[in-house]
């Protein structure tokens, strides 16, 4: 697929390569909100009936048919054409080009409702110890459907913490817990924390090595993000992916590689992914 247009200015690709992330208040129009917001009202109504979590959707405590919870729903790509659609016509792809571009592979695209009242929180973690790559341009894209506000636990990020280290995300006993320990918050600048917020629209992007998370959403309104992974083409992964949709690792811009290109980084590997994965939020809240 070929290039198109820069959508960032220089001034903002610099801005995400010195701090390792970038918010984008409102850059997806009405149009493409409305229908991801149909797209995922329609997942919450067939998770109505579910009573246990599963690959693919996954549960709050709490969830029942009348009052349904959800924390994640995964493989969006393959569940309704809109958000494959999304994933590769939308301005996406080319903001994603000019930050690791030209050539650009899609991930996974996934969502998590941070429902009213409760919604989990996300634990201070990295996105490159889930997925490692040969090299360091993995990058999580956040697009709001809802407007956020301090209230209802937006996305924070550590400005710099791009640089390093790649923190071990499993625990004292050994098990993969998915955030990074307690122990070494002393090595985090957490007092310098970014709270992303804005309208619906809004995007933020963070480098696979920007320390992130996101506190409980008790306020009386949902959060839902849609979540959709890319990184540059010469990335490759080498451990099983968590979400390996029909879509996974496809090229949604420019070529495919001839080479893959290695960072100088070593990753201490996940667990394999490869006989299944639930969500960052059961592991981080042990259910795993
Ligand atoms: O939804 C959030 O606030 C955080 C998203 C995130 O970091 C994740 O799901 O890995």
């Amino acid at each position: 697929m070929s290039s198109t247009d820069s959508v960032l200015d220089a001034e903002q690709a610099g801005f995400y390569r010195e701090q390792g992330y970038l918010c984008l208040p409102g850059l997806i129009g009405p149009e493409w909100i409305g229908r991801l917001k149909d797209a995922m009202a329609a997942l919450v109504e067939q998770s109505r009936n579910l009573t246990r979590s599963d690959g693919t959707f996954d549960l709050e405590d709490g969830h029942t048919a009348d009052a349904p919870r959800l924390r994640r729903v995964a493989f969006l790509d393959d569940l309704n054409p809109v958000f494959w659609d999304f994933a590769r016509n939308s301005v996406l792809p080319d903001v994603v080009a000019d930050l690791v571009g030209p050539d650009v592979t899609f991930r996974e695209c996934i969502s998590n409702y941070k429902w009213a009242g409760g919604g989990q929180a996300v634990k201070w973690h990295q996105d490159i110890p889930f997925y490692p790559h040969t090299n360091l341009t993995p990058m999580q894209v956040l697009v709001a459907l809802e407007d956020v506000t301090p209230e209802q636990g937006p996305l924070q990020v550590i400005p710099r913490s791009h640089t390093g280290p790649v923190f071990d995300h499993y625990g004292p006993d050994g098990e993969w817990t998915g955030y990074i320990d307690d122990a070494d918050h002393d090595k985090i600048a957490l007092d310098t924390a970014r709270e992303l917020t804005g309208p619906a629209g809004t995007v933020t992007i963070h480098h696979g090595v920007t320390v992130h998370g996101s506190k409980r959403n008790d306020s009386p309104v949902g959060r839902p993000v849609l979540i959709l992974g890319y990184n540059a083409a010469d990335a490759l992964p080498y451990t099983a992916p968590a979400y390996p949709s029909s879509h996974h690792g496809e090229i949604v811009r420019g070529q495919p590689p001839s080479h893959a290109r290695h960072d100088p980084v070593t990753l201490r590997l996940p667990p394999d992914w490869s006989g299944g994965y639930t969500s960052i939020f059961a592991h981080q809240d042990d259910e795993a």
